[in-house]
């Protein structure tokens, strides 16, 4: 008995000792501790020995199982701390390696312009007012003196929703809910995405911004309207620029007009730039119709007023040099990064 249990032990201590893995020792425990483990048939086969041995045998047996478990223990210790350390070996994470770059974004040139031009206003005293970019027909065209069946409608290709409401085309519907407010004098502009039914191309987009104003006061004349423009102009292309006013046609405005500003390249000689002519033409001006007035009920013989818009686009593309409106809507950070 003696002997078959010394066998066990030392087999068991063997086992244990080359056992490379956690499941390997499991199993011999099973294979020796188990129910139907070697060191429990033992303890079984009691009934065969004589009683006077039985404390002795059953102390030996005792013996065997708590050396057998303490040497089972301290491998399963050890193995978890050299799989430990293999795996920190494995996944060492070296503090001195660069940091990976935190790639952050650009301002939009138009973001970068609409700023400039609502820095200049607001310091002229202008306030910057808002509106919806789905609209009614009525402020879009209506109270602009753009009646049904106009042809300025056709021109502008619009987008309707249905009959009375549309993706507004102009920023002056802002202008006309601002003047039915009755909160005068008025001094605004309107910056915003519009929308017309245009192919692209280098100069076109089915969807750009403008940037509007308006200034409604008692005798308001074209002589404060040349001079805010010229302000403007100077603050925005350089204290050289000058102005030159055309004749035109808008349906809102009556006298309207065209401006254009020294080439800020060439200074007015003829360039590239300008395409010789020394001026470019950069927005569309006049004196509110006094129909206008009157439809967003103010009194005409009370008040005048002046206004003018500008395309966002349109200034970016000139301050900046670019000659492809498309590249405005890429969103290439390469081509953002630069301005
Ligand atoms: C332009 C040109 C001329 C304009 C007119 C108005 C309003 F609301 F007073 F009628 N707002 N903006 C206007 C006038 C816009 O853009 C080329």
């Amino acid at each position: 008995m003696k002997e078959q249990l010394e066998k066990i032990k030392e087999e068991a201590l063997k086992q244990i000792e080359a056992s490379d893995a956690l499941e390997k020792l499991n199993e011999i425990r099973v294979a020796y501790l188990g129910k139907k483990g070697q060191l429990t048939s033992v303890l079984k086969g009691m009934k065969d020995v004589a009683p006077e041995d039985r404390p002795k045998v059953g102390q030996m047996v005792n013996e065997a199982r708590e050396l057998i478990e303490a040497k089972l223990e301290e491998t399963k210790t050890a193995l978890a701390k050299k799989a430990r350390e293999e795996q920190m070996k494995k996944e060492v994470i070296d503090v001195t390696l660069p940091a990976k770059k935190n790639r952050i974004g650009h301002s939009h040139p138009n973001t970068v312009a609409l700023e400039e031009v609502e820095r200049i206003f607001i310091g002229m005293g202008y306030e910057v007012v808002e509106g919806p970019e789905v609209e009614y027909d009525e402020y879009n065209f209506e109270k602009l003196n753009i009646p049904a069946n106009h042809p300025a409608k056709d021109e502008q290709d619009t987008f309707y929703i249905n009959k009375e409401i549309l993706l507004r085309t102009q920023t002056s519907s802002c202008q006309a809910r601002e003047m039915e407010k009755g909160k005068l004098p008025i001094r605004m502009i309107s910056p915003g995405r519009v929308f017309r039914s245009d192919e692209v191309d280098a100069t076109h987009s089915p969807s750009f911004h403008q940037i509007e104003g308006l200034v409604i006061d008692k005798n308001i004349t074209f002589a404060d309207l040349k001079g805010t423009l010229a302000e403007f102009s100077r603050e925005l292309f350089g204290p050289e620029t000058k102005v030159k006013f055309r004749p035109h046609h808008f349906p809102f405005t009556e006298p309207s007009a065209e401006v254009d500003v020294s080439c800020f390249k060439c200074g007015g000689k003829g360039c590239r730039f300008c395409k010789g002519s020394g001026w470019i033409e950069i927005l569309g001006c006049g004196m509110v119709h006094p129909h206008v007035l009157e439809m967003c009920g103010i009194d005409p013989n009370e008040y005048t007023g002046f206004a003018f818009g500008v395309g966002l686009e349109r200034i970016a593309l000139l301050k900046y040099e670019i000659d492809d409106m498309r590249l405005l809507y890429e969103n290439d950070i390469r081509f953002l990064k630069q301005f």
